[in-house]
């Protein structure tokens, strides 16, 4: 019943202001004026809406940036991620400037050229200068950026590899995530769907002898500081290995394996004092009590960032960055993969 009063009242009110507008029209064509003549007043209300609207849109810019920055990422907790957030602040800096430059004098101009009937507008068909300047500078500053994303990616890609890397394998299917630590020998053994069976869901090869050490997990564990390799798989679809807080992303592709080498430079316990952190935690945990959920507690997490299917959003795995003690710990406590056959 609402619903239709709302909607009732919605038509009665453009049928009255279709009717006001007629009654208008009327009473301008029997005082013989032109009632789609645009005057003077008109084009100076209009040039001042064009300054109101670029007041209005620059300041919203500023509030929202103000208002969202406490969700932005944390610093880098990895080596190479320094390089990421240098490219990211630099391309997001420039885009600012050109935007608080261009967008002014766009919304300027049209003030200040706002029609009128003592001007007239001067006709020009080309200008070889102008199109040169501006074809050319966005050209030169677009290759800049670019020239500079490329060269991050080749120091990020293929730097020399570490020496002694931890290789730990990350394995994805639908819908979750485990590890598999290349064990003493530092090797993994072959894996292929075929080998799927029973308890051995990332189908380890039992007759090759590199896989009797290695450790299968549902947690991932790195020691800090120390170099680590990734080589990742997928069981069925392709998924991607998203760890935000170390700047990594990697595909994971069925029928072959990606890799990427890394560098962890902060143990969780430090990332929980980070003051930026702590305000993040403090705001969502305001909104969880505000609904009655339990608190929660950061941990860096690796989460798929492709859309993978039914239950995508759900696949992470906890991440945990420690010291090398307390990593050699937990190794200790984990099963090889010849005690679980
Ligand atoms: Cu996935």
């Amino acid at each position: 019943m609402n619903t239709f009063l709302v909607v009732l009242v919605v038509i009665l009110a453009a049928v009255a202001i279709g009717q006001v507008v007629r009654v208008l029209e009327l009473s301008s064509s029997v005082s013989g004026k032109d009632p789609n003549a645009v005057t003077d007043a008109d084009n100076n209300r209009q040039g001042w809406y064009m300054m109101i609207f670029l007041v209005g849109m620059l300041a919203f810019f500023l509030w929202n940036t103000y208002d969202a920055w406490g969700t932005l990422l944390p610093k880098s907790a990895s080596v190479h991620g320094a390089e990421i957030d240098k490219l990211m602040a630099i391309s997001m800096v420039t885009i600012v400037l050109v935007f608080f430059v261009t967008q002014p004098l766009l919304f300027y101009f049209s003030f200040k050229y706002r029609g009128n009937s003592q001007r007239k507008a001067t006709y020009v068909e080309h200008d070889n200068k102008l199109e040169l300047l501006w074809t050319s500078v966005p050209a030169v500053v677009l290759a800049g950026l670019i020239l500079y994303g490329l060269s991050t990616w080749n120091t990020i890609m293929f730097k020399a590899p570490a020496e002694d890397p931890i290789v730990v394998e990350i394995y994805a299917k639908q819908f979750g995530w485990n590890a598999r630590y290349a064990g003493n020998d530092n090797q993994l053994g072959d894996a292929g769907v075929r080998n799927i069976a029973g308890a051995n869901i990332l189908g380890v090869d039992q007759n090759d002898s590199k896989s009797m050490d290695d450790v299968v997990t549902t947690e991932l564990h790195l020691p800090v500081g120390k170099p680590v390799l990734f080589k990742f798989r997928a069981q069925d679809v392709i998924h991607s290995a998203y760890m935000p807080h170390f700047r990594l992303q990697m595909n994971c592709v069925p029928g072959s394996v990606t890799q990427f080498g890394f560098t962890p430079t902060v143990t969780t316990a430090e990332m929980r004092q980070d003051p930026h952190l702590q305000a993040k935690v403090e705001n969502i945990n305001a909104i969880r009590n505000g609904r009655g959920d339990e608190p929660y507690t950061f941990d860096y997490v690796l989460l798929c960032n492709k859309i993978c299917g039914s239950a995508h959003y759900n696949m992470q795995m906890k991440i945990v960055v420690e010291t090398e003690e307390e990593y050699n710990n937990w190794m200790r406590e984990q099963k090889t993969f010849a005690q679980t056959l």
